[in-house]
């Protein structure tokens, strides 16, 4: 077959194809969203967006134990969410083969964390295949099928950024007829009371041993001698390309693929061969204290930051700092291009209102779009630190300021993709220890942030087939909340926000709002807005307001606010700030 030019993501898609995988469930994330998006395009697996990873991983799970070959994918902080079911299908291991896709963000590039999920595989005691480009995404992934049903184990593809998204060739195989085995009712196996569950612990130690065992031969890692052996890299994933482009084949290289459990002797021998041993890998030094640990010494995260990811300039600056007199290319930066709220985001006018109230209020933020409402214009969110937390972390802050007897009301907000991830128990919780807070739920009709995304409130599925949708304020009336203290408005209707928010703070006690309006960019919105805003010179009067919706349409031209005609989509939210009724609507060329 013809080799493809695949991204990681797509890869990895193409080598659980390959595998046989038949069931294949995720929560989008970046860097990991384009696998279960490439998977979508083959009809012969199930492949499926989850309410959240934990969902994701228990579905495959259960796949698994069922007796097929199955695929859970998520972004780092995915695996947070589901390291319940992980930690424990540890113990269970699997019947058909179960790939659990991790795909991390080193330099934060979407993400609320830098965390090193390598730890995850020590944790929870599984081998980790790291593949570095895509040729290996596609044969790691095949891979990775047999060695979770060979070692009876869950295994972790642990995927990086870089690896995710950067294309190279590869070349595709065929998919052979799924292998699926019989569902057998083993209780000792799969049904963790303690009692079957400490054997299991013990199976899954002597798996191990026998994991390192394999691991010294297996055909996942890789030495490249230099010779003489003066100078020797140990790495792993996309760390191995950086360093091979930094140094070529100047030294040695140990490449490591299977980096959990690690291979003792094969370390040991590339160690003892080389004159200077150097560990490069992103993130933590996971690597080098296990090296370390092995009784040799070696240079590592003294000379290569733990921060951020890694290039190959920033290698060789590590290695032999440049003269100023000759600086590197590559230290000249782009210019900062800070993410901004897309012109006509429905989210604009909750945030902005939010935000001219922040002085009686304190706002839980969480993430998506509206996570932009943080910075100047908007300045509409106190806190933000995981999905979900809009709302419970909200429920913590009103207790906090009703100790310290602060006058302050509290909000808690996320969207609608969040509210089926992990808001849905925060909302049980506020109403059942009847908090005193307003909770609002931004529901543009799709997960924005990553991608339009499908959800439990939209009516297609991920492979594009209808798809009952949730809803919401059901949801939310089912759970609790009297149908007078739920409110239904237009994000972008300023005065039924304000009055919504103003009635529910008021009344003191639990009031949700969802604020509905569907995200500007989805494809049933084009043409939506028939207008476009334009400002009357004569009448502006220079005040600067309608800059603080913090729209990318307006702008202080000539000594006035201005409104790009191309830029604008006519929501007409700029217009309700203005206190001179200096802008006009106009008819869309
Ligand atoms: C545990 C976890 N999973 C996935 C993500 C990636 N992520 C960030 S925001 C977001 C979607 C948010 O959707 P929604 O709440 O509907 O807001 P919108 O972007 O549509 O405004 C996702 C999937 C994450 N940050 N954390």
């Amino acid at each position: 077959m013809e080799k493809i030019l695949l991204s990681g993501d797509e890869a990895v898609a193409r080598g659980a194809w390959e595998a046989g995988c038949l069931v294949a469930a995720a929560y989008p994330g970046t860097p990991s969203t384009e696998i279960l998006e490439t998977l979508a395009g083959y009809p012969e697996i199930n492949s499926r967006w989850s309410a959240n990873e934990k969902v994701a991983l228990e579905v495959a799970g259960g796949a698994a134990l069922g007796g097929v070959r199955a695929l859970a994918a998520m972004k780092h902080v995915g695996l947070n969410v589901a390291a319940d079911p992980l930690l424990t299908l540890a113990y269970t291991g699997v019947r058909g083969g179960l790939v659990v896709v991790s795909a991390d963000d080193p330099g934060c590039h979407s993400s609320q964390n830098e965390q090193d999920n390598r730890h995850y595989a020590e944790l929870a005691k599984l081998p980790m295949l790291e593949p570095a480009d895509s040729q290996e995404c596609l044969d790691f992934t095949r891979a990775a099928f047999d060695l979770s049903e060979r070692f009876d184990a869950p295994v972790l593809l642990r995927l990086t950024t870089r690896v995710c998204h950067s294309k190279s060739l590869v070349a595709p195989g065929a998919r052979p007829k799924p292998p699926i085995q019989a569902y057998l009712r083993d209780i000792k196996k799969y049904a963790m009371i303690p009692a079957f569950a400490r054997p299991r612990h013990a199976a899954v130690e002597a798996k191990l041993r026998q994991l390192a065992d394999f691991n010294n031969d297996s055909e996942f890692n890789r030495i490249e001698w230099d010779e003489p052996k003066k100078i020797g890299v140990i790495t792993s994933g996309a760390a191995y390309q950086q360093a091979r482009e930094a140094f070529g084949d100047t030294v040695s290289y140990l490449k490591l693929g299977l980096t959990y459990p690690l291979p003792g002797r094969l370390l040991a021998t590339f160690a003892r061969a080389v004159d200077r041993l150097y560990i490069i890998e992103e993130g933590d030094p996971y690597l080098e204290k296990a090296v370390r640990a092995l009784g040799f010494d070696c240079l590592g995260k003294e000379l290569i930051p733990l921060l951020g990811e890694l290039d190959a300039a920033l290698l060789r600056r590590a290695f032999r700092p440049p003269s100023p007199a000759r600086p590197l290319t590559s230290l000249i930066q782009p210019p900062p291009r800070p993410p901004v709220l897309c012109a006509g985001c429905p989210h604009r006018g909750i945030l902005h209102i939010l935000g001219q109230k922040k002085k009686d209020l304190a706002v839980f933020g969480d993430i998506g779009c509206y996570s932009l409402g943080v910075q100047p214009p908007l300045e509409a969110l106190d806190a933000l630190i995981c999905m979900g937390a809009g709302f419970s972390g909200a429920i913590g802050l009103a207790l906090a300021l009703k100790a310290a007897g602060d006058q302050r009301k509290v909000v808690g907000l996320l969207g609608d993709s969040t509210f089926y991830h992990s808001g849905l128990t925060g909302l049980v919780e506020a109403v059942h220890s009847q908090a005193d807070l307003c909770l609002c739920i931004l529901d543009n009709s799709t997960t924005a942030m990553t991608g339009h995304q499908a959800n439990p409130g939209t009516a297609l599925d991920l492979m594009g087939r209808p798809a009952p949708a949730l809803d919401m304020a059901a949801v939310v009336r089912g759970l609790g909340v009297p149908a007078d203290r739920l409110s239904l408005v237009d994000p972008l209707d300023r005065a039924a926000v304000t009055e919504a928010l103003e009635r529910s703070l008021a009344a003191g006690g639990l009031s949700v709002i969802i604020a509905r309006r569907p995200c500007v960019l989805l494809k049933e919105m084009r043409g939506a807005f028939k207008y476009r805003g334009r400002v009357a010179p004569d009448k502006c009067q220079k005040c600067r307001l309608c800059l603080k919706v913090g729209c990318l349409a307006l702008s202080f031209r000539d000594g006035r606010a201005s409104i790009d005609p191309t830029a604008c989509l006519g929501c007409g939210y700029c217009r309700s700030v203005c206190g001179f009724e200096a802008i006009e609507m106009e008819e869309a060329q």
